[in-house]
């Protein structure tokens, strides 16, 4: 539609999606609602993603945010769907990304008047986003908008709520508006900023002179696309690991990356005997890394008498946990003014090192691989997961695209993938670690890339979440791929309640599903796998398909990942 035609009888609607389109739109996540601005949306080049539930769609935009860095925009109506995107965007908020959710409200004369699904939208939405407004003046959409998106990216990024009383969308536009709005806001980080260049020099000095230095990368190194400076930071002689959502930052095929770090170090973990090289660190750079329970395992593997240098856009992060060294800024920035400071100082002690810390990795890691060897390479039946793992791990390629649902799934994943090139994405919902947003993870990671393999690991529990998603996936042609570990159990629940109490409770175990029926019945493909022999076959077929594959892989429920926790506790080996 030519732009004459659009201002001469646009209404609120028009520009919405007019804004939308101005910061690189392109896809929204939604369902029908707000119907005036679907109707409209495809002038501006915005086409739908139809997603089947709320939640499943919140969880798609924040894939979607994750893999193409740009912001992701979902919608829902007002009252129930509302409510049904909280669980979404409460995950984006604690993984720091970028959503904008356009809400649906209640025609503003009916407001407070007990309307049709009328609810408390800015007390729904408080704890589960940064920023939740209401626009009520169809003058003020492009400003209520641009805030959205504002807030969305800059600093620490995460979830804006915009909600919109249907009204305001109809609402024609009666020309005197003009809008001087410009900016293109839909990327990010929005505000890149570098830390204090002194304090950049202190960090590097510490760091030139640390006898055992260790970086430990988190997700806001992907947030900040800094690959590039990570790997020429590790280039300089410094060992790297990373956290669950860090990983795919670095290459963990170089002699001085670690891997993941964290609560699953156990006997069996691929760094699992690394554990001592966190431990006897005397200076630990940590980026875009909150310092969480999962990441620090319960704050007991970070060493207390480290000196810390934390980098990261949100100054409340930095020292929450481990005092340090501030560097507040973007991680990129941030990384590469270390590692120009760094090519000022006399390196000569890392240089030393080098080699004994490159062997320290390489023998850790071999004793780590001889104790997973046995399950990794095992043809036992049913199937042990590590074995799963291994095949996805062989058909990848550093554009591959690896999802994994909550539970045990996320475990298995970070600990059996090997990252082959920094900036090789694994995704995971390690904000919250909410069940069933694996398969829209992979959805969302799809939409983004979708030239890209997605493989997407999740546990028999979480699928039930959203297994209506495969239609979403036939209908919007999302197709991927979804490995199931049928264990007919909740299975981390049910270990960790045998770990802690030496009983379970009642309702952990499954009656028997077919996974690949359900994939069939929605018109799509479905195989299971009962035999590790079959595996390979089935991932390469589902790989080549161009419909959803789902393989359900019938798992041992007595298989559970190295989390320490579970270390030495006899009643999980039943
Ligand atoms: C939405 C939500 N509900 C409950 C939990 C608690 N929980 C964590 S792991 C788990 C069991 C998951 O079982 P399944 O998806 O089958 O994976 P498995 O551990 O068996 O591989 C449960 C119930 C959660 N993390 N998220
Ligand atoms: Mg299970």
């Amino acid at each position: 539609m030519l732009d004459v035609q659009r201002r001469s009888n646009r209404t609120g609607a028009h520009i919405l999606a007019g804004a939308l389109q101005r910061h690189g739109v392109t896809r929204v996540f939604g369902q029908s609602i707000p119907s005036a601005f679907f109707l409209a949306a495809p002038d501006y080049g915005i086409t739908q993603v139809g997603y089947r539930t709320e939640n499943a769609g919140a969880a798609m935009a924040d894939a979607y945010a994750r893999v193409s860095g740009q912001v992701a925009v979902v919608t829902a109506q007002n009252g129930p769907a509302a409510t049904l995107l909280v669980p979404g965007l409460a995950e984006a908020l604690k993984a720091s990304i970028p959503v904008v959710a356009i809400v649906q409200d209640v025609h503003r004369q009916f407001t407070d008047k007990n309307a049709f699904q009328e609810l408390d939208h800015l007390a729904l939405f408080d704890g589960a986003a940064k920023w939740v407004r209401r626009v009520s003046e169809i003058s003020r959409i492009e400003d209520y908008v641009d805030m959205a998106f504002t807030v969305a990216t800059t600093g620490r990024a995460g979830p804006a709520v915009l909600l919109v009383p249907l009204d305001v969308l109809d609402e024609l536009d009666d020309g005197a508006l003009k809008t001087a709005r410009q900016a293109s806001l839909g990327h990010y980080p929005l505000d890149p900023v570098a830390p204090d260049p002194a304090r950049v020099s202190e960090a590097a000095a510490l760091l030139a002179s640390a006898r055992h230095p260790l970086v430990i990368a988190g997700g806001g190194v992907h947030s900040a696309r800094g690959y590039e400076a990570l790997s020429a930071l590790q280039a300089l002689g410094f060992p790297v690991a990373t956290t669950v959502m860090g990983k795919g930052a670095i290459d963990e095929t170089n002699p001085l990356s670690l891997g993941v770090v964290g609560y699953f170090m156990g006997p069996g973990a691929r760094a699992g005997q690394l554990a001592p090289m966190v431990q006897d660190a005397d200076v630990i750079l940590l980026v875009g890394n909150r310092t969480n329970q999962n990441g620090t395992d319960s704050w007991q593997l970070y060493p207390k008498d480290a000196r810390y240098i934390q980098i990261d856009i949100d100054g409340t992060e930095v020292g929450r946990n481990y005092e340090a060294l501030r560097l507040v800024g973007d991680a990129r920035l941030g990384l590469e003014a270390l590692v120009a400071a760094l090519k000022l100082q006399d390196l000569s002690v890392r240089e030393a090192q080098r080699p004994a810390t490159e062997t320290r990795i390489r023998d850790g890691l071999k004793d780590g691989a001889k104790l997973r060897e046995t399950k990794a390479g095992s043809d036992a039946t049913p199937l042990r997961p590590e074995r799963i793992v291994a095949e996805i791990d062989r058909l990848l390629t550093p554009d591959s695209i690896v999802v994994a649902d909550a539970s045990y799934s996320s475990i298995w994943v970070a600990d059996g993938v090997t990252i082959r090139s920094g900036g090789q994405r694994v995704i995971t919902p390690r904000g919250l670690a909410g069940l069933g947003w694996g398969l829209p993870f992979a959805l969302g990671a799809k939409a983004a890339r979708p030239q890209s393999p997605v493989i997407c690991l999740t546990g028999d529990g979480g699928f039930a979440h959203v297994w209506a998603e495969i239609e979403t996936s036939r209908r919007m042609n999302l197709p991927v791929v979804v490995v199931v570990l049928n264990n007919q159990i909740l299975g981390y629940q049910k270990h960790a309640e045998l770990s802690l109490f030496g009983a379970y409770t009642d309702v952990v175990h499954f009656q028997p599903v077919d996974h690949a029926a359900i994939a069939q019945a929605c018109g799509v493909n479905g195989m299971r796998v009962e035999r590790a022999d079959q595996l390979a076959a089935a991932l390469e077929t589902a790989l080549r398909s161009n419909v959803l594959t789902v393989i359900d892989v019938v798992t041992d429920e007595r298989a559970y990942p190295p989390v320490t926790s579970f270390t030495g506790k006899q009643a999980l080996d039943y």
